[in-house]
């Protein structure tokens, strides 16, 4: 296999997919020189069936808004590869939206999916749809005929969706509601359901707090505490809020987290009381980061700034695909960065990647660093399929022990004769090697 012979062939074919490309690059990267000490994979054309969905639906979504007027969406379900278990991963509803970025998604869950050591195939959707000023009752109307057109498709043992950007508790109980109606049945088929019907404790919590074990598992590799550590995010939706309850948990200091609006400095670092205000800020429906300021007049608004221009000694992306780019990766390096973890998926662009590894700091890539939110939901079709309920310790400790499990994978692949862990090689040969054996083992399907 040559890498630049697979790009061709598909930038020939998806030229204008630029995000899904981007995805693939990076695995086929990585995975090239293991892959070509496997004649048995190239034997069996592994590479041009892993690049490919196993199916795509593309629908149309026809809602009408309070005042009446029809509005029409585009919405989307990419099963990627189910070859180590049922589709699994999340609907987002963003106008970003595309089948470029859903099939890089869906891409890239598959193999994250792996990692977590749990049997979970790959899978993403979505819809082109703005949550943002929309009231209740339309987003439930959305969300119903979005899986009016969806529903045939999903099955516990199938396909199995949850929340992404712009879906979170009332997305998935709108859409699992109108699901569970048409399929007359009620077996768990979506993740990050409400506690009360199926949901699973942390699951939340789980994407920011595994990331904030994967980040503390990378620096011990160097022998640093996290404690006393500064730490900046990004974003202010559950993946941030997340991060920034177990970050402040394990004794480092959350000092910005940001908005599309720009970012607040908060040099006293965040403590419950911000933290739960986090939250009251994504409720607003506003979207902005401002009124942080005006709430806590110490800390301070930088408008359409970026937050990487903070001094900071771990920065985790927690918002949308390629949000940091090789320029703010240039600056965080000079400020003297220790630790990035991509809590976001694809959160550094390629240029980025590059600057982190030259620079030899720990850097862990989304699909390692963010993989415990997906667990999690493994942990919740679990007890959906015995019927019970973990608690909040078992859930978390059961979270703890895949974290472990995934940076050990990505110690095992990614370790470089120099000593150098290059967590994005360790990630995707130790996801792309389960996948691929397992695609092996059950012939040409
Ligand atoms: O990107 C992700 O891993 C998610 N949005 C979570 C997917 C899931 O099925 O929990």
């Amino acid at each position: 296999m040559k890498v630049n012979e697979v790009m061709a062939k598909l930038e020939k074919k998806y030229g204008h997919e630029k995000e899904f490309l981007q995805a693939v690059h990076e695995v086929l990267e990585s995975i090239e020189e293991v892959y070509n000490q496997h004649p048995e994979f190239d034997k069996a054309n592994i590479i041009d069936r892993i690049v490919e969905p196993d199916r795509i639906f593309t629908f149309r979504v026809t809602w009408q808004d309070d005042k009446g007027e029809v509005h029409v969406n585009t919405g989307y379900r990419v099963q990627f590869n189910n070859a180590i278990g049922p589709y699994k991963g999340g609907i987002r509803f963003h106008p970003s939206v595309s089948l470029s970025s859903l099939k890089f998604l869906g891409f890239e869950q598959t193999f994250k999916n792996a990692l977590t050591t749990l049997p979970m195939g790959g899978g993403k959707g979505g819809a082109d749809f703005n949550p943002q000023g929309k009231s209740n009752a339309e987003i439930m109307r959305f969300c119903q005929a979005f899986i009016a057109e969806l529903w045939q498709h999903l099955g516990p043992d199938t396909d199995v969706p949850a929340g992404d950007i712009g879906v979170a508790a009332r997305e998935v109980g709108f859409m699992y509601g109108y699901y569970k109606k048409l399929a007359r049945e009620n077996t768990g088929t979506y993740t990050g359901k409400g506690m009360t019907w199926g949901g699973s404790l942390i699951r939340p919590e789980a994407t920011g707090f595994g990331g904030i074990y994967f980040a503390d598992h990378m620096l011990k590799t160097s022998n640093i505490d996290i404690k006393g550590k500064t730490v900046i995010l990004s974003g202010f939706g559950n993946v941030s809020w997340g991060a920034a309850i177990k970050a402040t948990e394990l004794g480092a200091k959350v000092i910005a987290i940001s908005g599309p609006d720009g970012y607040i400095l908060d040099e006293e670092g965040l403590n419950q009381e911000k933290i739960d205000y986090m939250v009251e800020l994504r409720t607003s429906n506003n979207n902005v980061v401002a009124p942080y300021a005006q709430k806590f007049p110490k800390a301070k608004f930088f408008a359409g700034k970026k937050v990487w221009e903070v001094k900071a000694d771990i920065a985790c992306p927690c918002a949308i695909q390629n949000e940091l780019n090789g320029d703010d990766a240039k600056a965080l390096v000079a400020n003297g960065v220790i630790c990035v973890a991509e809590l976001s998926n694809m959160g550094c662009t390629p240029e980025a990647i590059a600057e982190f590894i030259k620079a030899k700091i720990l850097f862990g890539p989304g699909k390692a660093a963010n993989a415990g939110g997906v667990a999690t939901s493994g942990l919740e079709m679990t007890q959906n399929a015995m019927h019970l309920n973990w608690t909040r310790e078992e859930v978390d400790a059961k979270l703890k022990q895949i974290m472990k499990d995934i940076h050990g994978a990505c110690v095992k692949y990614g370790t470089q004769k120099d000593g150098f862990i290059n967590y994005v090689n360790g990630a995707n040969i130790a996801g792309f090697m389960k996948v691929a054996r397992a695609m092996l083992e059950q012939g040409l399907i």
